[in-house]
């Protein structure tokens, strides 16, 4: 028999680390793509620099006119960021340090602070060599797309059919449906789909038709909306109904959770486009408890975006054992809420339901701690690194990445 080394009180602390250091992650939510899918994989120093996060602390920095921003080609908008939020100021913000973590642990010396570098080594990379790194250097094992039927660049790569890689799972996506029914049902006529504006019994069965196609070619882990502060249940809407008639009953027959980010505010302020959603009220927990108290047979995957949510939604899923809380979305994935949010839901429920996703590999009962912590909502390739990073510093309740980050800086 293999002989165990004593853990210590002394020695604990480094064993737990080297345990959630070398254990794989398994992102849930990101909007990265499987490499089939070409110019939708977001990949390279400049997709970094000129995310949405960076777009809208730079705009702040520099008195640049937004169009104008807009206007530049992508390098020089990624060299106005790194000028002004890098060079010129100590890159202290999450989303800044965010992009030093990364550049860090792909093997760039960021104290040279040398961008053309960066540009240059990478133009040596495939897109493909560099899924493999950025996932491995993570320990990512698998990583949940975005998937967007309406898309237009993103539907022929599925309607044709490709060899999957199965690093990339799918998730259906379905805001489409839900948030924008009046102006999308023409566009499910045309792609075949005998629907009206009105949701009579027909337009119900066609609406999961699509669902039921669209699940058969992507097999996603489940189906998923972002919805507004306003989102209620039961609603007479659009939404309520397409919910009520369409989406659970899909959920339910095959077998997939219902996943819900509730509390988005789109275009706060629309001149910065992609960067322009905010948080600015919160949402109603109870939507979701009469969700799942109506349908206790589907599985409901829940994410609110205003703080003042967490602590009713932490009691929510007390209530409801289909409920599943998981991540620290968007402007929460700072270390000052997730250690938070972390520690008051693993106090309220420190088991988790390992059938709430179909995960592969699931862990021993012992090990199934907890929500599902962290998902890193990552766009570009390297992003996720962090998120998976920021898991460690949840866990283990305290802040070394950010020290070591300022470290690697020269702060
Ligand atoms: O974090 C983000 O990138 C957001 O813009 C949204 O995409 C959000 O995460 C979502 O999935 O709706
Ligand atoms: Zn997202």
């Amino acid at each position: 028999m293999k002989k165990q080394a004593v853990i210590t009180k002394g020695t604990l602390q480094a064993t737990i680390r080297r345990i959630v250091e070398a254990t794989p992650v398994y992102d849930i939510h990101t909007h990265l793509y499987d490499p089939a899918f070409g110019p939708l994989l977001l990949w390279g120093v400049d997709e970094l620099l000129t995310y949405h996060y960076l777009v809208a602390e730079v705009t702040r920095a520099d008195a640049i006119p937004y169009d104008a921003f807009w206007k530049l080609p992508k390098t020089q908008q990624a060299d106005l960021v790194w000028q002004r939020l890098f060079i010129e100021r100590t890159p202290i913000s999450e989303a800044c340090r965010g992009v030093i973590t990364c550049l860090n642990s792909l093997g760039f010396d960021v104290k040279k602070r040398d961008l053309a570098a960066v540009r240059k080594e990478l133009k040596r990379w495939t897109p493909e060599r560099f899924v493999t790194r950025v996932l491995d250097v993570a320990r990512v094992r698998r990583a949940v797309m975005t998937n967007n039927p309406f898309d237009s660049l993103e539907r022929p790569v599925w309607q044709k059919s490709f060899a999957r890689d199965e690093r990339f799972e799918a998730a259906l996506r379905i805001d489409e449906i839900l948030m924008g029914w009046q102006a999308n049902a023409p566009k499910l006529r045309e792609f075949g789909y005998d629907v009206q504006v009105e949701i009579n019994d027909k337009t119900a069965s066609e609406v999961r038709r699509f669902l039921a196609n669209w699940t058969k070619r992507m097999n996603p882990l489940y189906c998923a909306v972002s919805l507004t502060p306003e989102f209620a249940f039961p609603d007479n809407s659009a939404c309520g109904q397409l919910i009520e008639r369409c989406i659970v009953p899909h959920c339910r027959d095959h077998g997939i959770p219902f996943a819900l980010m509730i509390g988005v505010s789109r275009q706060v302020n629309p001149a910065l486009r992609l960067a322009g959603d905010g948080v600015v009220k919160p949402s109603s927990v109870e939507a979701v408890t009469n969700l799942c108290a109506k349908y206790p047979d589907n599985k409901f995957l829940v994410t609110m975006l205003s703080r003042e949510n967490q602590h009713s939604l932490c009691v929510a899923a007390r209530k409801f054992r289909n409920l599943h809380v998981f991540g620290c979305w968007w402007f929460l994935n700072n270390p000052v809420f997730i250690e938070e949010m972390t520690r008051m839901r693993q106090t309220a429920w420190p088991w988790r339901d390992a059938a709430a996703l179909r995960l592969p590999h699931p862990r021993p009962a012992h090990l199934q701690v907890g929500p599902l912590p962290q998902d890193s909502d990552a766009r570009a390739h390297r992003q996720i690194q962090r998120p998976a990073r920021r898991q460690l510093e949840a866990d283990r309740r305290r802040d070394r990445a950010r020290r070591e980050d300022a470290a690697r800086w020269g702060v």
